[in-house]
C-alpha cells in the first residue's frame, strides 16, 4: 500500500440523498478512515481515483446515516396493560390520574437497576441501528429524583459504549411532577435548577435540557427557570411544547435559543415566526400523534413556508409513542403530515442533526447528517429505486449496508 494512506472505500453507480436533496447523477461516495473524503458524479472520478478504492456496492439508494433526534428509550416496566385500557375507552388523561401514565414508568424505572435498565433498552436501541439510525438521543425524565435521572443518563451513556451509534444524552428532569412533590411543583422545579442539573453537568452526563411545558406539566415561567439554569452551566436546551395546549412554550424557548422546539402540533403562527428568527429546529413526532390518535396536525405549511427546518423523530417511549421504527416515521411523516418524502427524509438526517446541535460547528467538530466531503462516514445503502420510495413502503429490511464512523457495522 503506498505509504501510510487510509484505504478508500468508494459506494458507485449510487443514487444519493445527501441529507438535503436527491442528487440525480449516479454518483459515488469514497470514504477513507472516519470521514467521507470525496462525493462526486461518477463521470468526474477517474480512472485513477477509481483503480485506488474498494468498491464497498455498485448501486442502490444512499442516504446519511439516519439520526432518531428525540426519544426516551431507557425505562423500566411496560405499559401493554394502559394500552388496553385506553382500547377499552379509558382516556390517557384519566390513566395518569390513577398514578399510571409517566408515573407509572417512574416507578418501575426507580425500582429498576442500572443493569436492568441497560438490557432493556439494548434491543430498543438494536432495532434502531438495524434499520439506520446512526445517531440518537435519549433522554432521560422517568427517573425524577438526582439520584434516578443520573441513573438513565448513565444507562444512555454506557448504551452509546457499547453499540455502533452515537448516543446524544439529555436531562428532562421537568417531565413531570413526582409524587413527592405533589402541592409544590415550584419545590421540584428548584430541585431541578439548584441540584439536578447541576450534578448532570458536573459528571459531564447531559449535552442539552429539556423540559415538559404543558397544563399537565410545567408552566412557561417554570420552564424558563430550568433554561436558565442549563445557560448557567452551558448547556443548550429544547422543549416539549404545544403537544396538548398552546401556551407560548415554543417561544419562550426560541427566546433562549432553543435547538428544537418538539411536538408542536397546537403551535400558532407567533410561535412559527420565534422559531424562524431563533433558527431553532421543528421536531415533529408522528409516533405519537397517531398513538394518542391526535387530530390537531402541526402547523407544517407555515412552518413549510417560513423556512423552519423540520425534524422528524420516532419519540420511542413506553406511553405515548411505543415505536421502535424510524423508517415508519418516515411513512407516517408523509401520510399524517403530508410532508413530501425529502422532507420527511431531511427531518430524519440534517436537520434531525441541526435539532441536536450536531449539524455544523456550534456545539462539535462534526457535521452530521449531512453526505459531504469532511463528514464524519455515517451512511446507510439501501435496497429501493428511489428515497422516495423508503417513505412510501412500510417495509423493514431494506438496509443493505451500513457504515458507522467509517466502519461497515452491517452488510
Ligand atoms: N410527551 C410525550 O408524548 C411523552 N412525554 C412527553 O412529554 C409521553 C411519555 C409517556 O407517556 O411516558
Ligand atoms: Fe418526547
Amino acid at each position: 500500500m503506498p505509504g501510510n494512506q487510509p484505504t478508500r472505500m468508494i459506494w458507485r453507480d449510487i443514487t444519493l440523498f445527501d441529507g438535503i436533496a436527491t442528487l440525480p447523477a449516479p454518483m459515488g461516495v469514497i470514504v477513507a478512515g472516519e470521514r467521507i473524503e470525496r462525493v462526486a458524479p461518477m463521470s468526474e472520478l477517474d480512472p485513477e481515483t477509481l483503480a485506488g478504492c474498494t468498491v464497498m456496492a455498485s448501486g442502490g439508494v444512499m442516504t446519511p446515516g439516519l439520526v432518531d433526534c428525540h426519544t426516551h428509550l431507557v425505562f423500566g416496566g411496560s405499559r401493554a396493560d394502559e394500552f388496553e385500557q385506553r382500547l377499552e375507552g379509558v382516556s390517557y388523561e384519566e390513566i395518569a390520574r390513577r398514578g399510571g401514565g409517566i408515573l407509572s414508568t417512574v416507578a418501575a424505572t426507580r425500582e429498576a437497576s442500572e443493569e436492568t435498565l441497560f438490557a432493556a433498552a439494548r434491543p430498543r436501541l438494536q432495532a434502531l441501528i438495524d434499520e439506520g439510525v446512526t445517531t440518537v438521543e435519549i433522554k432521560s425524565g422517568y427517573g425524577l429524583s438526582v439520584a434516578d435521572e443520573l441513573k438513565m443518563l448513565r444507562v444512555a451513556r454506557r448504551l452509546g459504549e457499547a453499540l455502533p451509534v452515537r448516543v446524544v444524552t439529555t436531562l428532562l428532569g421537568a417531565h413531570a411532577l413526582p409524587p413527592e412533590f405533589k402541592d409544590d411543583s415550584d419545590g421540584y422545579i428548584r430541585l431541578v435548577c439548584e441540584e439536578m442539573i447541576p450534578a448532570a453537568a458536573a459528571e459531564g452526563l447531559a449535552d442539552a435540557v429539556d423540559v415538559f411545558c404543558e397544563t399537565i406539566a410545567f408552566s412557561v415561567a417554570q420552564c424558563e427557570r430550568v433554561f436558565e439554569a442549563a445557560e448557567a452551566h452551558g448547556l443548550p436546551i429544547k422543549a416539549h411544547a404545544e403537544q396538548l395546549s398552546n401556551l407560548g412554550g415554543s417561544a419562550m424557548a426560541a427566546r433562549h435559543g432553543a435547538l428544537s422546539a418538539d411536538h408542536i402540533e397546537y403551535l400558532d403562527e407567533a410561535g412559527v415566526a420565534a422559531l424562524r428568527e431563533a433558527g431553532s429546529v421543528a421536531v415533529l413526532l408522528p409516533g405519537a400523534f397517531h398513538t394518542l390518535r391526535e387530530t390537531k396536525l402541526p402547523p407544517i405549511a407555515a412552518l413549510r413556508e417560513a423556512g423552519v427546518p423540520m425534524a422528524v423523530a420516532t419519540d420511542a417511549n413506553p406511553g405515548s409513542s411505543p415505536i421502535f421504527d424510524p423508517t415508519l416515521m418516515l411513512n407516517f411523516a408523509c401520510t399524517l403530515f403530508r410532508l413530501t418524502p425529502q422532507e420527511a427524509l431531511a427531518g430524519m438526517t440534517a436537520h434531525g442533526a441541526r435539532a441536536l446541535g450536531l449539524d455544523d460547528r456550534r456545539f462539535s467538530d462534526l457535521a452530521l447528517g449531512r453526505i459531504e466531503a469532511g463528514a464524519p462516514a455515517d451512511l446507510c445503502l439501501w435496497n429501493v429505486d428511489t428515497p422516495a420510495a423508503l417513505a412510501y413502503a412500510v417495509q423493514p429490511g431494506r438496509l443493505r449496508q451500513r457504515v458507522f464512523n467509517g466502519e461497515v457495522t452491517h452488510d
